[in-house]
């Protein structure tokens, strides 16, 4: 037995609260990894998001969304091997589903899997702005999550990754050792592939991992990548063939590549996360230090956790900033970042749920990506075209009754 069960009945805490509210989230935890700091600033706030709801509710503001019914996404390693197996073959599912995406636009799109691809490598710019980082990947992973449960009968809620877990070793953990209920191993070495560079850090590369070939284990060692690589693929001297379109939407079928790397990973600790959620009170300095600005000193992982993440699996197409979510563990890491945004909110929900920031150093060796946003916040829209209809952006600010009560869902 390597889950232990456990019902967290939070005490009811605000007045005002009805008197039968009470939060009841099943705790499945691991023991293999016990809990880290981040883990436990996490449960100590489930008492101000037990507040908060309670006021929600009183208010008559929550959409229907309470404790009791929110959803809850968990860490991969928390899963059994059969969740994560029913996981990872609804993933397969959507690789066979037919795209929906325009055909003219995306004759690369193969399948439904694809159609994210799609929508992501042809709104970089927008969804990397500081305005749509958070909000944006809520809804892209929301509406991923329910192509899963509803198109491929998925049971269950997306994993995310607790970084800090697999940071050390990343190839012999539960997300990338290689089995059956693994999300796939590592790349082939391609002695090509020498790392990824880091302009304006010391250092300077994020060294090569030891892969940057294709996956030759686990569930998607013959998964087809058809879209991509774009210009903005930082991987030009390796051999990976070219698109037929310049703007990597045409048809370009070939493995999927990996570098898992602990080099990349160890910038993605639970100290870091701990450091980014607590150290700062205001939403740019949360935003800068998730992307590494100002590159921080003395420190042999200076890479900012959005990177870190990005890279502790990326190559092609995971690596490229427009196509990185055709590799299927692109939507552990944004689920880890929304946690972590979640985390911070929930800190002082009041003035931080619809905190949005203003700017600020863009995305380190992301070029056009992650600069300034003119646009009011408060009439802002979230259009995902042919993946779901447009939403007002604040609503995506609120996992917890926002769009209507679509949104409900905690991470435990
Ligand atoms: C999902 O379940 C429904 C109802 O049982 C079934 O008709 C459908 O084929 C299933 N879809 C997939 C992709 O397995
Ligand atoms: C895969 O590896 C994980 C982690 O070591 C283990 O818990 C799991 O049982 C393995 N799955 C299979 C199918 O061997
Ligand atoms: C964050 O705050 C902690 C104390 O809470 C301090 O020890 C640490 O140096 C700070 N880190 C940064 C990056 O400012
Ligand atoms: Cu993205």
């Amino acid at each position: 037995m390597w889950t232990i069960r456990g019902v967290l009945v939070l005490a009811q805490l605000l007045v005002g609260a009805s008197a039968d509210y009470r939060s009841k989230i099943e705790v499945i935890r691991n023991p293999a990894f016990p809990l880290d700091v981040v883990d436990k600033l996490e449960e100590d706030t489930m008492a101000k998001v037990e507040a908060y709801m309670a006021k929600k509710i009183a208010a008559g503001k929550n959409n229907g969304c309470t404790l009791e019914n929110a959803a809850v996404r968990r860490e991969w390693s928390d899963l059994s091997n059969e969740q994560r197996e029913e996981y990872i073959a609804a993933v397969q599912c959507l690789m066979k589903l037919p795209p929906r995406a325009p055909k003219d636009r995306f004759p690369g799109a193969l399948s439904r899997f694809d159609d994210f691809v799609a929508y992501h490598m042809s709104h970089a710019a927008q969804l990397h702005d500081p305005l749509h980082l958070f909000p944006a990947h809520k809804q892209f992973l929301y509406v991923y999550e329910q192509a899963l449960r509803n198109e491929c009968n998925y049971t269950g809620y997306q994993p995310y990754e607790n970084y800090d877990r697999y940071a050390r070793d990343p190839i012999h953990s539960p997300l990338f050792n290689g089995n059956a209920s693994s999300m796939g191993g590592n790349g082939a070495p391609d002695p090509q592939y020498t790392g990824l560079p880091q302009p304006g850090r010391t250092p300077n590369i994020i060294k090569s991992g030891g892969g940057g070939g294709c996956v030759t284990e686990g569930p998607f060692k013959d998964m087809v990548v058809s879209l991509g690589p774009t210009s903005m693929s930082p991987y030009h001297g390796l051999s990976i063939p070219k698109n037929p379109r310049s703007d990597g939407t045409g048809s370009n079928p070939r493995c999927l590549r990996r570098d898992v790397n602990r080099n990349a990973a160890m910038g993605a600790t639970a100290d870091r996360a701990y450091s980014l959620i607590t150290n700062n009170s205001n939403i740019d300095g949360f935003y800068n230090q998730l992307l590494g600005n100002p590159p921080p000193k003395n420190d042999p992982y200076p890479w900012g956790i959005h990177t870190a993440g990005h890279y502790i699996h990326a190559l092609d197409p995971g690596g490229d900033p427009a196509t990185s979510p055709g590799d299927p563990v692109f939507y552990f890491h944004h689920g880890a970042i929304d946690r972590l945004w979640w985390i911070w909110q929930m800190q002082d929900p009041d003035a931080r749920l619809n905190a949005v920031p203003t700017g600020g150093g863009g995305m380190p060796g992301m070029p056009g990506m992650g600069g300034g946003s003119a646009q009011d916040p408060s009439t802002a829209v979230i259009d995902l075209e042919w993946l779901a209809g447009p939403i007002k952006l604040l609503e995506a600010h609120d996992q917890l009754g926002g769009n209507g009560g679509a949104f409900c869902y905690v991470y435990v």
